[in-house]
Order: C-alpha cells, then structure tokens, then sequence
C-alpha cells in the first residue's frame, strides 16, 4: 500500500474529463486500495483517482462517519448517476484538494448510482444523506467539476487565491 499525494487546487489535472476504465487491472485494484488508505488518512470520506493525479474514472467513497460503526468502503469504477431525486439537500462540503475551505452546496438529496466493483460486477444502489452527497461530489470530480464551481465567482475567486498562496508557501518550507 502506498500513500498518494493529494493535487491542491488550482491544477490542470483536476478539471480534466477522466477517462472510462476499459479494463479493471491489478493496477488499477492497488490504485483504488492506496486511494481508500489515502482517503481514511487525510481524513476523508471520499477521494476520486484525478486528485491523485490519474485522470480515470475510479472514486472510493466510505461516509460511515459514527466510530465503532463497521467501514463500508465503495470502490466504483466508471460511476454514473442514472436518476436524481427532485428534492434537493444543501450541506456545507470541503474537497481534499481545497484544503480548509468550506461552502453551502445544495444537490439532489437521492441518487441511484450504477457502477462496475473492483471484480468487474455491475453494481447498481440508490443513495441519500451524506452518502449522496458524497457520491455526487466525487462524480463530479471526475468530469472536471469541483465544490467551488457552484459558488459565485467572487467567492471562487477568493478561495482559488488562498490556494495559491498555500502552494507557493508549500513549495517554499
Ligand atoms: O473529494 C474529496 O475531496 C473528498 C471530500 C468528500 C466530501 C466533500 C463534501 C461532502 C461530502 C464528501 C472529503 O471527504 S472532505 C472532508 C469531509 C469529511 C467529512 C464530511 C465532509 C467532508
Ligand atoms: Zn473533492
């Protein structure tokens, strides 16, 4: 298991429409179980394969938020929304690669998602709450879509600056 490095915002790579996976290889199983590592010790409750710099269509997703309740970690590769509730959620989201930022982002509150597991199996589940949120969020990310694109430009603006005062700090230490 290898820890991955998390992209930070603003970069090319994150708002690149990812690839479909053609075919599920060991690589790609080692990738999805590093990002599953990566995830739980940043910590998260999802993570999708462009933040770590591989533009594919894989996300891994485990929202049990209570301890002591089992993880339930997904790995899903080339993910897909087929129907979207009306009724739409709004919950204050971060993103890994914006780190300590935050903003209110409201989104279908049930989603049915279809998706292909780590042994190739077609899989197809509907998802609410924080679960829902979640899978969207990570869908997103593998369109090239991020949290702060829903939110005016001045406050996008001002976020993407923080970034990029943070990176140039990062790169300095
Ligand atoms: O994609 C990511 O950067 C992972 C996000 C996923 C996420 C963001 C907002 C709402 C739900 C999921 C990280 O898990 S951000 C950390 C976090 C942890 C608990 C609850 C919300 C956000
Ligand atoms: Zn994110």
């Amino acid at each position: 298991m290898t820890l991955r490095t998390i992209l930070i915002h603003p970069d090319p790579r994150l708002k690149k429409v990812c690839d479909p996976v053609a075919d599920i290889t060991d690589e790609l199983r080692v990738l999805a179980d590093d990002m599953l590592e990566t995830m739980y010790k940043a910590p998260g409750i999802g993570l999708a394969a462009p933040q770590v710099g591989v533009t594919s269509r894989l996300i891994v997703l485990d929202c049990v938020k209570e301890d002591g309740e089992e993880p339930h970690p997904h790995i899903m590769f080339n993910p897909e929304v087929l129907q979207a509730s009306d009724e739409r959620n709004v919950y204050e989201e971060g993103c890994l690669s914006i780190p300590d930022q935050y903003a209110e982002v409201e989104r279908p509150s049930e989603v049915t998602v279809r998706w292909l597991d780590r042994d190739g199996h077609e899989r197809q589940q509907t998802f609410d709450g924080l679960w829902a949120t979640c899978v969207q969020h990570e869908i997103d990310h593998l369109n090239g879509v991020l949290f702060i694109d829903y939110l005016k430009p001045l406050k996008r603006q001002m976020i993407t600056r923080k970034m990029q005062k943070l990176k140039r700090e990062r790169a300095r230490a």
